[in-house]
């Protein structure tokens, strides 16, 4: 029988069939080959207890894509989410999501929440920085504004919701899915950050067609194998002007000549988006140093 791995625990999978959930655990095949299961897997399963309505997973169907950060695969649409306020956004990070998004393929939302805590310039700056490039959805989970918005944004696709820990993330899928009763957690006063309330990753059915992940929040990590010389492919705004630099083979920091930093000073290119792109460019090549 077919189903969908919606949530992993200790070892053990939840599958979504049309029997109903199934608790199953892969079959040992999996860890010889070097297959680690995860939550989106399209997966087949067979019953070896009806009553207690446990199996074993035999096969997953093969992957449309796949993502380590957070832990999950066939994903059509990243809504990467940060909040307005509590925590701070913190652009670099937003960006590695978006990088992320983009070596992949995979399509792309902003969802800033909390809007309710800012004042409205400042939610417009925050958009400026955004929406020329990505749909830009601005939403309140704790009032409901925005979020009929954002339903329609991801109605019918297969959603993951992606950010740092704190931004609201399970605090969206509990306004979006009345039953989905995902703990939330409050934001640290000392540092003002997420506490990591989620652990794991847990798909839900979207009201009218559709799943959303919820996911736990990453307060930093690795662009995976982004190199120096690929990294503004992924910034869709940067790419744009790489063409017309003086050097073939610039990197827009410091190169004479660089059409992207001429746009950046022109206003074309928003100089948060720079400031990250330069911000990531040196974590790479301090990551390549070790
Ligand atoms: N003021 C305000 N607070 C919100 C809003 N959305 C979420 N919060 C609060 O932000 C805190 C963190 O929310 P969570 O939903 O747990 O955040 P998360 O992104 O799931 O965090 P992790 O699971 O740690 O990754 C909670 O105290 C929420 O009540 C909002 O729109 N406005
Ligand atoms: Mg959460
Ligand atoms: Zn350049």
């Amino acid at each position: 029988m077919d189903g969908l791995i919606i949530k992993g625990i200790g070892g053990f999978y939840y599958v979504e069939t049309e029997d109903g959930i199934i608790e199953a655990r892969g079959r040992g095949i999996f860890k010889k080959d070097g297959i680690t299961l995860a939550v989106g897997d399209r997966v087949e399963v067979a019953i070896i207890d009806e009553a207690e309505k446990k199996g074993v997973i035999n096969s997953i169907y093969p992957r449309k894509n796949q993502f380590i950060r957070p832990p999950i695969v066939n994903v059509d649409t990243f809504v990467v989410v940060f909040a307005a306020s509590k925590p701070k956004p913190n652009l670099v990070l937003v960006d590695k999501f978006l990088v992320m998004a983009e070596m992949s393929g995979v399509e792309a939302v902003i969802c800033i929440n909390k809007k309710d805590l800012v004042s409205e310039k400042q939610l417009e700056e925050y958009k400026a920085v955004y929406e020329d490039i990505y749909p830009v959805i601005a939403v309140s989970a704790k009032t409901g504004e925005g979020m009929s918005e954002l339903k329609q944004a991801i109605s019918g696709k297969t959603a993951a919701l992606a950010g740092p820990s704190g931004v609201g993330k399970s605090t969206i899928i509990n306004s979006l899915i009345p039953h989905a009763n995902m703990e939330t957690g409050s934001i640290s006063e000392k540092t003002s950050r997420g506490k990591h309330t989620t652990r794991h990753v847990e798909i839900f059915n979207a009201e009218g067609g559709g799943k959303i992940f919820d996911t736990p929040g990453f307060t930093s990590f690795d662009i995976m194998d982004a190199e120096e010389d690929s990294l503004m492919h992924y910034y869709p705004d940067i790419d744009r002007y790489t063409g017309s630099c003086y050097y073939d083979n610039c990197r827009h920091l410091k190169e004479p000549g660089c059409a992207v930093r001429a746009a950046v000073e022109a206003g074309k290119i928003n100089r948060k988006r720079y400031e990250s792109y330069t911000a990531n460019m040196e974590e790479i090549k301090n990551r390549r140093k070790y």
